[in-house]
C-alpha cells in the first residue's frame, strides 16, 4: 500500500478522493480549511459555499442523487448548518455523506470551544473520531461506507491537533468506483412535513439502533495493554496523550463515539480495578457511561478547558490538584498587517467616537490598540443585528454613533439576512452598515467566496456578487463605495455625514487585502503561458 506523510486534513482530502467523493463543499474555518483546498489541489471537485448551511444542503442534495459528498467546516460552522443537520438525519441519504467538523479545544483560532459530540447525539448522526492522520484517512472512508449502509449522514469529528499534525498514512492503492448518480423519487422519505417526519424520526432511531447492534462499534475500538489495575477509556487525540501518560494502563480507544459502544465500555470496566475516562472538552463519554451505570471516574472541571497533553492526563490520573504551570508568556499579540486596508477604517471609526458592532475576520483586530474601535463581536454576521438592536435601544444621541462593521466574506456568509432586517425594521435614527470589501476571506488564509468572482482554485467564477446592487435591491437608497486608503478623507466625510443623518446607509469600503493581491498576482503570473 502506498504511504504518504500527511496532516489529518490532507488525509481526509486523500480519502475523499480515494473514496470516490464526487463533490467536496464547505466554508473556510481554522482548523478545517485545508481539507477542501487539498481536495481541489489533488484534482477532486471542491468548492466553497457561501456558508456552512448551504454547504451541508448541497452535500445532502448530492447524496440524494446517489453520489458521495464531503462537507467541511469548523465547529461553530455546525451551528450555522444545524438546521439542515437535524432534518438530514430524518431524511437520511442515498449515498455516503461525511460532514468533517473541526473542533478547537483551547480556542487557538475560535470564539468558543463547543464540543461537536453533543451535536452528533442531539441530531442523531453517527460520529467517528480520528486520533491521528492515519485514522483521519481510514475513518473518512469508513464514514462514507457507514453513511451509505445505514443511510445517515456521518460526522467526522476532528480537533486542531488531528487536523494539523503530520503522520505516515497508508492509503489505498486503488480508488473506489464512483456510484452512478440517479434520482429515485421518495416523497415520504424526503419531504419533511409532519406526517412524513414522524415516521422519519422512528426510522432514524431504528437506523441508529441497527448501527449500534452491528459489528462496527466493536470493530472501531482498540483495546490495548494488560494492566488490571488502571483502565482508561478515551477518544480522539486524548487516547494518544493517555497512552503516553500511562504506558502500562489498559486503554480502550473508541473510534465510533455516537452511538457509543456502551456494552463494550461496561465490559471493559469490569476487567480493571479502576477506570478513568480521558477526553478533551465536555464530559461527553463520562456522562454517558455514568448514565448507563458504568463505574468510571472523570476529570476535574478545570480539565474541561483547553487541550489535554500527557502531563495534564497524568494529573487527572494521579488526582494531582496542584496548580498547573502558567502557560508560556504569549508572544506579540496579533496585529493588522502594516499596509492593511482595515487600518485607516478603524482610525476613522475611533476618531468619530463610533460604537462599533463588529464581526469576525482580520478586521476584528480593530479592537486592538491603537484603534480600540470595536465594541461587540459575537459570531459571524452578528454585527448587523447587534448594531440594529443597539440603535433601537439607545437614546438618539448615542444611537447615532452606532455602526455595524462587517467583512465581505462575512457579509455573504450571514450578513445578508441582517441587511434585509435593516431595510425591513429600520431604527428611528437609521443605521450605517460598513462592508469592508478586501476581496478575500483573509483571516482563514485568503479563500475565495461568491463576492470575489473567483472559484476555490482562483479561476474566474460564473458570477460575482455586487453588494451595492444588493443593498439597492433591498430598498436602501443611500449606498456608497469608497477606497479607504486612497480616499481616506472622503471615507471619513461619508461616515461622518451618514452617522449624522437618520437614513439607512450602506458604505462599501473597497480595497483589496495586500497579501491577497500579491498572491493573486503570483497565481496569474504562474498561469500565463510561458514563452517558447
Ligand atoms: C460560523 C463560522 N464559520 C467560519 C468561521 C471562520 N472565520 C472567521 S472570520 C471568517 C471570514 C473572514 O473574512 P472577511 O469577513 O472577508 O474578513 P477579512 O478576514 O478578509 O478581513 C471566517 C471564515 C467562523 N468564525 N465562524
Ligand atoms: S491579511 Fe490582509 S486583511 Fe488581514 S491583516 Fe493582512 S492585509 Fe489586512
Amino acid at each position: 500500500m502506498p504511504q504518504q506523510l500527511l496532516t489529518g486534513n490532507e488525509a481526509v482530502a486523500q480519502a475523499a478522493l480515494d473514496g470516490a467523493v464526487s463533490l467536496g463543499t464547505g466554508y473556510p474555518g481554522t482548523p478545517s480549511t485545508e481539507i477542501l483546498e487539498r481536495l481541489g489541489a489533488l484534482g477532486g471537485r471542491a468548492q466553497w459555499a457561501p456558508n456552512e448551511k448551504v454547504a451541508l444542503e448541497v452535500g445532502l442534495g448530492v447524496a440524494f442523487g446517489k453520489a458521495r459528498a464531503l462537507v467541511t467546516m469548523k465547529h461553530v460552522g455546525l451551528n450555522v448548518a444545524a438546521d439542515p443537520l437535524f432534518s438530514a438525519t430524518y431524511t437520511g441519504v442515498d449515498e455516503g455523506l461525511v460532514i468533517a467538523v473541526a473542533d478547537d479545544p483551547g480556542m487557538h483560532s475560535s470564539q468558543n470551544e463547543q464540543d461537536t459530540r453533543r451535536y452528533a447525539e442531539a441530531a442523531g448522526a453517527p460520529m467517528l473520531e480520528p486520533g491521528d492522520a492515519q485514522e483521519a484517512y481510514d475513518y473518512t472512508l469508513q464514514g462514507l461506507a457507514i453513511s451509505a449502509r445505514f443511510q445517515l449522514p456521518v460526522i467526522l469529528r476532528m480537533t486542531t491537533r488531528v487536523c494539523h499534525s503530520k503522520g505516515p498514512v497508508q492509503t489505498r492503492s486503488e480508488r473506489a468506483q464512483a456510484p452512478a448518480p440517479r434520482y429515485e423519487r421518495d416523497i415520504p422519505g424526503r419531504v419533511m412535513i409532519p406526517g412524513n417526519a414522524r415516521p422519519a424520526h422512528v426510522r432514524l432511531r431504528e437506523r441508529l439502533h441497527n448501527l449500534a447492534r452491528s459489528e462496527l462499534p466493536e470493530a472501531l475500538l482498540t483495546d490495548t495493554g494488560e494492566d488490571r489495575q488502571l483502565g482508561i477509556i478515551a477518544d480522539g487525540v486524548a487516547a494518544a496523550h493517555a497512552r503516553e501518560a500511562a504506558p502500562q494502563a489498559r486503554l480502550l480507544k473508541l473510534g465510533l463515539t455516537h452511538p457509543l459502544p456502551i456494552e463494550a465500555m461496561r465490559a471493559f470496566t469490569q476487567q480493571v480495578e479502576r477506570c478513568v475516562v480521558i477526553e478533551e472538552g465536555d464530559p461527553y463519554l463520562y456522562t454517558a457511561a455514568r448514565a448507563a451505570g458504568i463505574p468510571v471516574a472523570g476529570k476535574p472541571e478545570r480539565f474541561r478547558f483547553g487541550e489535554l497533553n500527557a502531563e495534564r492526563v497524568r494529573r487527572i490520573l494521579d488526582g494531582d490538584e496542584s496548580p498547573e504551570p502558567e502557560p508560556e508568556a504569549a508572544g506579540k499579540p496579533p496585529q493588522l498587517c502594516s499596509d492593511c486596508s482595515h487600518r485607516p477604517v478603524f482610525q476613522v471609526l475611533s476618531r468619530l467616537g463610533c460604537i462599533v458592532a463588529g464581526d469576525i475576520g482580520c478586521y476584528t483586530l480593530g479592537v486592538m490598540p491603537p484603534f480600540e474601535a470595536m465594541d461587540t463581536c459575537v459570531c459571524m454576521g452578528a454585527s448587523v443585528g447587534v448594531g440594529l438592536g443597539l440603535r433601537h435601544a439607545l437614546p438618539a444621541e448615542e444611537a447615532r454613533r452606532v455602526v455595524s462593521v462587517i467583512g465581505d466574506s462575512t457579509f455573504v456568509h450571514t450578513g445578508l439576512p441582517g441587511l434585509a432586517e435593516m431595510a425591513y425594521n429600520p431604527p428611528e435614527t437609521g443605521h450605517v452598515l460598513l462592508i469592508l470589501d478586501n476581496d478575500t476571506t483573509a483571516m482563514t488564509g485568503l479563500q475565495e467566496h461568491p463576492g470575489t468572482g473567483r472559484r476555490l482554485d482562483h479561476h474566474p467564477a460564473a458570477s460575482k456578487l455586487n453588494y451595492e446592487a444588493i443593498a439597492l435591491a433591498l430598498g436602501i437608497t443611500d449606498v456608497h463605495t469608497v477606497d479607504p486608503v486612497d480616499h481616506k478623507d472622503d471615507f471619513e466625510r461619508l461616515m461622518h455625514d451618514a452617522l449624522a443623518d437618520d437614513r439607512l446607509t450602506v458604505i462599501v469600503a473597497r480595497r483589496p487585502c495586500s497579501l491577497a493581491s500579491r498572491r493573486l498576482a503570483a497565481f496569474r503570473a504562474e498561469q500565463e503561458p510561458s514563452e517558447p
